[in-house]
């Protein structure tokens, strides 16, 4: 089991250097663990995202990684840092979340402001339901129905008074979720994501099975 565990780790992290514009999910999730070294409690949303945690996001200290399972809400991303940073305010929380998930309970950026809290929001920016695309190609090999226009983030921030920082190239990644996280208010990073890597991932672990 050690070897196998091993050998799942390292590839795992054979992606995390990746460099480009947008960028993949496997060096968003890299970046995320080396700005927060296993010390926050980082919140998923649901979606594609949530997937890409649920499989890579190794937590060092117990309950410090949150995912919505089970009945799978999203929206939960937001009014869970809310929870974390109210329960744990000597904590850094991160909420990771798609653009869809933000956009169903993003106004609570007006609650985190009035209680004057802070933490640093990630969102995995595709302008679509990643995970519903994402099963339609497995199932389909196209898509219906999943794309959306989403607002300008910053702005949205802007007018809760929430910073905002627009994130397009791997390079300028890392060294945003750090300033977010040393910054003590809430911090909203647009992060925009190459989700072409989900149906690669379908292909590489369906051609595990054995086909006997
Ligand atoms: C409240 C709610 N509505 C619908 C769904 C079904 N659903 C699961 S994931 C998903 C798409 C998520 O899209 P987005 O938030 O943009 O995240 P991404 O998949 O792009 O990472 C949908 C519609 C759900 N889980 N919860």
């Amino acid at each position: 089991m050690k070897r196998l565990r091993s050998q799942i780790i390292e590839k795992f992290h054979a992606s995390d250097d990746v460099s480009g514009s947008p960028i993949i999910p496997q060096r968003i999730i890299a970046d995320l663990k080396r700005a927060e070294k296993g010390n926050a409690i980082v919140i998923s949303d649901v979606g594609a995202h949530k997937l890409w945690i649920a499989r890579m996001y190794q937590p060092e200290i117990p309950n410090h990684t949150i995912i919505s399972n089970g009945f799978a809400s999203m929206g939960i991303a937001i009014p869970g840092a809310i929870a974390a940073k109210l329960a744990k305010p000597d904590k850094p929380v991160i909420a990771v979340t798609g653009d869809g998930g933000f956009l169903m309970n993003g106004v609570e950026l007006a609650t985190a402001k009035r209680l004057g809290l802070a933490f640093v929001i990630v969102i995995f920016h595709d302008s679509k339901y990643g995970l519903i695309e994402w099963k339609q190609l497995n199932k389909f090999d196209r898509t219906n129905a999943i794309e959306f226009t989403d607002p300008d983030f910053l702005g949205f921030a802007k007018s809760f008074g929430v910073k905002g920082v627009k994130v397009t190239h791997s390079d300028e990644l890392l060294h945003s979720i750090e300033e977010a996280i040393s910054s003590q208010e809430i911090v909203l990073i647009d992060v925009d994501v190459d989700y072409s890597e989900n149906v690669k991932l379908s292909k590489t672990l369906g051609d595990y099975i054995c086909k006997l």
